[in-house]
C-alpha cells in the first residue's frame, strides 16, 4: 500500500536530514489564537527612520544622500573582526571565539519599497551587491550569510527596505549541515542533489515560478505554510558566478515570487530569506547549488501566522496546510500585478 496523503505522514528534508509531521485532515478546525494587525503602507520618506538617505543613524553617523542600493558595516554588529581567544575544549562546556563581519544593505533609498515594488533594474542592483558582499568578504571569512528579515512579526526593527550579511570565519550550523548533506548526495548519486531537484521538480505540482534559469518551489518537506525554496537549473555554487543574463532572469523571479506573496493576504508579506551557498574553502564544491530560502510565517491571512510552538519545539515542525494547496494558493494570484498598484 502506497502513503495516502491526505492522511498523517512524514515527509524528509534531505538539505537538513530532517523531518516534518504533515497533518492534512486538520485543517478545518476552528481558529481561535491570536489576531495581530498588519503592517500599515509606508511613506517614501520617514524623517524618524535611520536607515532613510540623510538621516542620522542610532551610532551618529548620518547615511549619505544615497541613490541605489547603499551598503554599512552594522552599529550593532553580533560579530567582531579581531582575534579571539583560544578554543575551551571542555565536554560539557565546550566553546570556540568567533569572529566576522555584519554589515546592513539598504535596498532602496525609496523607504516605502520593498523587493517586489522595486523595478527588475533595482532588483538586479540588489543582486549585483549581494554578489560583490559575498566575493569580497569570502576572500577573507569561510561563510557569508545574506539575509533579509522582513515585517515586524519577524522582529525586523525597522520597516525600510533592507537586508544583512553576516561574514564570518567559521561555518555556521545550517550551512554545515547542507554541506553535509549534499557531499553525501553527489557521493550516493553522482550528481548534486540540488540539481537534481530542480529537474525532478520543474513540472511537479509545487511550482511557483519557472523560467529557463530559475524555478520557485513549495518543497515537499516544507515546514512553514508558504516557504519557498529558489533553485537554479544550471549548476552554480555561489552568487559571484551568476552571469548578467542569470541576475536578470534572477530578478525577474523574485519580483514576480514576492508579488505573488503580497497579493496572497494583500499585505507586504513578512518573511526571512536568505541565500545558501557554498562556503568558501580549498578546492571544488561541485556538491553545492546556490539557493535562497523564504519562510514566511503566515498561515491564514495578514494577521493570522503559524507558530512553532509545542510538538514543533519538542518534538518535530508540523503543517497541517499541504504544500500542494499552499502553491495552489500561491499560483492563483497573480505574479505580474501588485496590489498596490
Ligand atoms: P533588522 O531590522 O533585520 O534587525 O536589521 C537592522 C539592523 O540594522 C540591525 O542589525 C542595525 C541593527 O544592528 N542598525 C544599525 O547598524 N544602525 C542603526 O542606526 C540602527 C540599526
Ligand atoms: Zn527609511
Amino acid at each position: 500500500m502506497s502513503i495516502d496523503f491526505a492522511r498523517p505522514h512524514r515527509r524528509h528534508n534531505p538539505l537538513s536530514g530532517g523531518w516534518v509531521q504533515v497533518s492534512p485532515q486538520r485543517m478545518g478546525r476552528p481558529w481561535q489564537g491570536e489576531v495581530s494587525e498588519p503592517d500599515p503602507p509606508s511613506p517614501h520618506y520617514d524623517p524618524a527612520c535611520y536607515l532613510c538617505p540623510g538621516n542620522a543613524r542610532v551610532g551618529g553617523e548620518a547615511n549619505p544622500a544615497y541613490e541605489g542600493v547603499y551598503v554599512f558595516d552594522n552599529d550593532f554588529p553580533a560579530l567582531e573582526d579581531a582575534p579571539g581567544g583560544e578554543a575551551q575544549h571542555d565536554p560539557l562546556l565546550r566553546a570556540e571565539a568567533s569572529t566576522g563581519v555584519c554589515r546592513v544593505i539598504c535596498f532602496s533609498p525609496d523607504h516605502g519599497k520593498s523587493l517586489p515594488l522595486l523595478t527588475p533594474e533595482q532588483l538586479r542592483a540588489v543582486i549585483d551587491s549581494w554578489a560583490e558582499q559575498t566575493e569580497e568578504l569570502g576572500a577573507r571569512f569561510g561563510n557569508v550569510q545574506v539575509f533579509e528579515n522582513k515585517g515586524a512579526m519577524m522582529g525586523c526593527s525597522n520597516p525600510h527596505p533592507h537586508g544583512q550579511v553576516w561574514a564570518s570565519a567559521h561555518w555556521p550550523q545550517e550551512i554545515a549541515t547542507e554541506d553535509e548533506r549534499q557531499r553525501e548526495y553527489l557521493a550516493a548519486h553522482g550528481r548534486p542533489m540540488l540539481l537534481d531537484l530542480a529537474e525532478r521538480e520543474a513540472a511537479s505540482e509545487r511550482v511557483i515560478e519557472i523560467d529557463d534559469d530559475w524555478l520557485a518551489i513549495i518543497p515537499f518537506w516544507a515546514a512553514w505554510p508558504f516557504e519557498t525554496l529558489l533553485l537554479p537549473r544550471f549548476a552554480v555554487q555561489r552568487l559571484p558566478q551568476l552571469t548578467g543574463s542569470q541576475r536578470e532572469s534572477l530578478a525577474a523571479i523574485l519580483k514576480a515570487l514576492t508579488t505573488r506573496y503580497d497579493n496572497l493576504f494583500r499585505t507586504s508579506f513578512p518573511y526571512s530569506m536568505g541565500w545558501h551557498g557554498a562556503p568558501f574553502t580549498e578546492g571544488a564544491q561541485d556538491h553545492w547549488q546556490l539557493h535562497a530560502h523564504f519562510y514566511p510565517p503566515l498561515l491564514r491571512s495578514a494577521s493570522v501566522r503559524k507558530f512553532m510552538v509545542g510538538y514543533e519545539m519538542l518534538a518535530e515542525p508540523q503543517r497541517d496546510l499541504t504544500p500542494e494547496r499552499a502553491a495552489e494558493m500561491l499560483r492563483s494570484v497573480s505574479g505580474l500585478v501588485h496590489y498596490r498598484n
